[in-house]
């Protein structure tokens, strides 16, 4: 019962790219979807979400969804409203026409961003209420909100990703929490594919990371075991940029400074 066929939004941007080099390795075929052209790929779609046409047919035959298009960071509400709200309301009902059983939707830890950071060792459920830190922030809130609509509504299963920092490496000392190698990001959307879900299920996407703001029992419901700690790029991080002092947004909030947008 597990899907073979994966339609893949935003297969040329960062997380897209790399969940097309390793998710084959899982046994998917892979759609790609995205605005771009995605090189290399024998089976692709380059269009908008908002093209009703272009996306009722890349659903075709289609068992499950990877969502990973949108904007990515702080935008004019103008535009994170078109591409991060309207177009995955598109690809929600597109699935939903098309008899699609799961989504999996990139979401992101900005949907709770605004969340104060737990005092030492604690960490965040993901029962913990939405607290977007910005326009991007709320987007992601309405694609959680969405995913639970068209649970309900509609019996569908999907699965809410919070991803921290996805890289190849943690880059700040803020990531050494968030961080998501893209080999445990692969494990995770695998885990979001196949794991037993009822309903709207949210969980967080960081790697077993030892300094973790987020807890991650439901995601290890899924099935997900990570395999990468940012923990070994701790003491280097540390001796080149130094602790967060405590009034720092990157200490005290979750978003770090997606905080600080917009004032
Ligand atoms: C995100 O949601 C962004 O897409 C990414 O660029 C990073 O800023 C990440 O969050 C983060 O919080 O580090």
């Amino acid at each position: 019962n597990r899907p073979r066929r994966v339609l893949l939004t935003g297969a040329a941007g960062r997380i897209g790219t790399s969940l097309r080099e390793l998710l084959p390795g899982y046994g998917y075929q892979l759609r790609s979807f995205d605005r771009l052209p995605v090189p290399g790929e024998p089976d692709a779609v380059v269009a908008d979400l908002r093209e009703a046409g272009a996306l009722a047919a890349a659903m075709d035959g289609v068992d499950a969804v990877v969502h990973a298009a949108g904007i990515a960071g702080e935008a004019p509400f103008a535009d994170i409203m078109a591409a991060n709200v309207e177009g995955t309301y598109q690809l929600y009902e597109a699935a939903r026409a098309a008899g699609v059983r799961r989504i999996v939707y990139a979401s992101s830890n900005h949907a709770v961003g605004f969340t104060e950071r737990p005092a030492d060792g604690g960490r965040v459920p993901d029962s913990t209420p939405q607290r977007p830190d910005t326009y991007y922030g709320l987007s992601k809130c309405f694609g959680e909100n969405l995913a639970s609509l068209y649970a309900d509504r509609h019996g569908m299963e999907t699965v809410s990703l919070r991803i921290g920092s996805f890289a190849p490496e943690p880059r700040s000392v803020r990531m050494l929490a968030t961080w998501l190698s893209p080999g445990d990001c692969a494990r995770l959307v695998h885990a979001a594919l196949t794991g037993p879900v009822a309903g709207h299920t949210v969980a967080y996407g960081i790697s077993g990371n030892t300094r973790a703001w987020w807890d991650l029992t439901s995601a290890r419901a899924l099935g997900y075991q990570p395999l990468d700690d940012a923990e070994v790029f701790a003491a280097g991080l540390i001796a080149k940029l130094g602790e967060l002092p405590a009034d720092d947004p990157e200490f005290r909030y979750l978003g770090g400074r997606f905080t600080q947008a917009g004032r």
